[in-house]
């Protein structure tokens, strides 16, 4: 097994296209977006993740990593598209619908197919009846998932380092994956099949999001109680078996966000506590606006400065961002006049983004959204004459 196709160059795809091209195999990435196949083939990056613009650009001179908007034949093809939800939370998974005709086209015989985007348990057994149907004589294929665990931030660390599950429609599918995986990964790789490893990964981020719930309810209820949530979580964190996650402006970015949905859509009746805890979540900005609001009528037009835009610390990805709505309502109401500091973007459309030096001197309130590393920098005493809403406890 030594060509390989990725489809999709996202967040998922183009790292992990880029380190198996750093691992000798010849890597074609396939994408929709000919500005995104132009930028890899000029060995350039159209997404920010430490180190990856470098590994780009080196795999793409070694010529071991090219794109195109079309597949060649290869013995590995790796579908890694977005599988987001429709207006009423169910997963669209037409995207991994296309990439699975797509592969179609290239297929033959022994080849191995993997599903690493997070996607609703059946999903891989549908991409293996997809092909059975346009492909019926082309056997055997092996078609696998093998969910992707790696954290914004931490991508090409992880991609090697994380455990990898990895199921397949059956036992020899599975055996083949397992094999190729072992090539490049310093994880465990684990076996198991192919609606376990999907259920897995979704259980993987729902854990987290009952978990922020958990920790955003108590900061409600602390806010009511007069007590430091903060302080509340570090305490009671101190028991052997407690592990409170941390409250925040709500639950952003593209995956514990939307996957617990999967779960819900697939089983509305039982999974009441997932449910509920994506409401909490959802809630969260909303009552953090509330806050601003209330505090802002303490002045006849203050200037409110909200540090953080991204979904979460020290990137720049603004996609499903609790920071971002926050901050467009805001906008929207009217409160004041709104300037945002968001040291991981140049610029934000319709935003007034200006220094944190700036935000300090300038601003009567103000909001801190995101943890970023400058922001955390920050101290009680250099804010004591702003009204402070801190969503991240930073001042802690
Ligand atoms: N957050 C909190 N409190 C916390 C931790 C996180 O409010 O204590 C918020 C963050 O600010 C952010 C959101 O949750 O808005 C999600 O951030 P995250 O860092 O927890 O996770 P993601 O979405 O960047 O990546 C997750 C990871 N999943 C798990 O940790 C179980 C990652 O390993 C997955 O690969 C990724 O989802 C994915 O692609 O599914």
């Amino acid at each position: 097994m030594n060509k390989i196709n990725v489809y999709g160059l996202g967040y998922i795809g183009l790292p992990t296209a880029s380190l198996l091209a750093s691992k000798g195999y010849e890597v074609l990435g396939i994408d929709v977006s000919a500005k995104v196949v132009d930028t890899i083939n000029e060995g350039n990056v159209h997404i920010v993740e430490p180190d990856l613009d470098v590994l780009v650009r080196s795999v793409v001179n070694s010529k071991k990593l090219s794109a195109a908007l079309q597949p060649t034949p290869a013995d590995v093809h790796i579908i890694a598209v977005p599988t987001p939800f429709k207006d009423n939370h169910e997963p669209d998974v037409s995207y991994v619908e296309a990439a699975a005709n797509t592969i179609c086209d290239v297929l033959e015989v022994g080849n191995l197919v993997i599903l690493e985007s997070t996607s609703p348990v059946g999903s891989t057994e549908m991409i293996s009846d997809i092909i059975k149907k346009r492909l019926p004589n082309v056997s055997p294929i092996y078609v696998a998932h093998s969910p992707e665990r790696v954290i914004p931030g931490r991508v090409l660390h992880e991609l090697i380092e994380n455990d990898r599950v990895i199921g397949g429609v059956d036992d020899q599918s599975t055996n083949v994956a397992i094999e190729f995986y072992q090539s490049f990964v310093n994880g465990e790789v684990i076996a198991t099949n192919a609606r376990t490893a999907e259920m897995c990964k979704l259980t993987e981020n729902s854990f987290r999001d009952v978990n922020i719930a958990f920790a955003n309810e108590l900061s409600l209820i602390c806010d009511k109680l007069d007590i430091n949530v903060w302080e509340l979580v570090k305490l009671a964190n101190h028991h052997p078996r407690v592990n409170i996650l941390q409250p925040g402006p709500g639950v952003g970015g593209h995956c514990i966000a939307v996957d617990p949905w999967f779960i819900v859509s697939a089983d509305p009746e039982h999974a009441k506590l997932i449910h509920q805890a994506r409401l909490v979540n959802d809630a969260k900005p909303q009552w953090v606006i509330e806050k601003i609001l209330t505090c802002a009528k303490q002045f006849t037009q203050p200037t409110i400065a909200c540090l953080g835009a991204a979904f979460k610390a020290d990137i720049d990805d603004l996609r499903e961002s609790p920071s971002l709505n926050i901050i467009k309502q805001l906008q929207q109401k009217n409160a004041g006049d709104l300037v945002v500091v968001e040291p991981n973007v140049k610029a934000i459309e319709g935003l007034k983004l200006i220094s944190l030096e700036q935000a300090i001197n300038e601003a009567d309130i103000i909001v801190i959204l995101v943890d970023h590393k400058e922001f955390k920098k920050l101290t009680a005493a250099q804010l004591q004459d702003k009204y402070v809403i801190d969503t991240k406890g930073i001042l802690n």
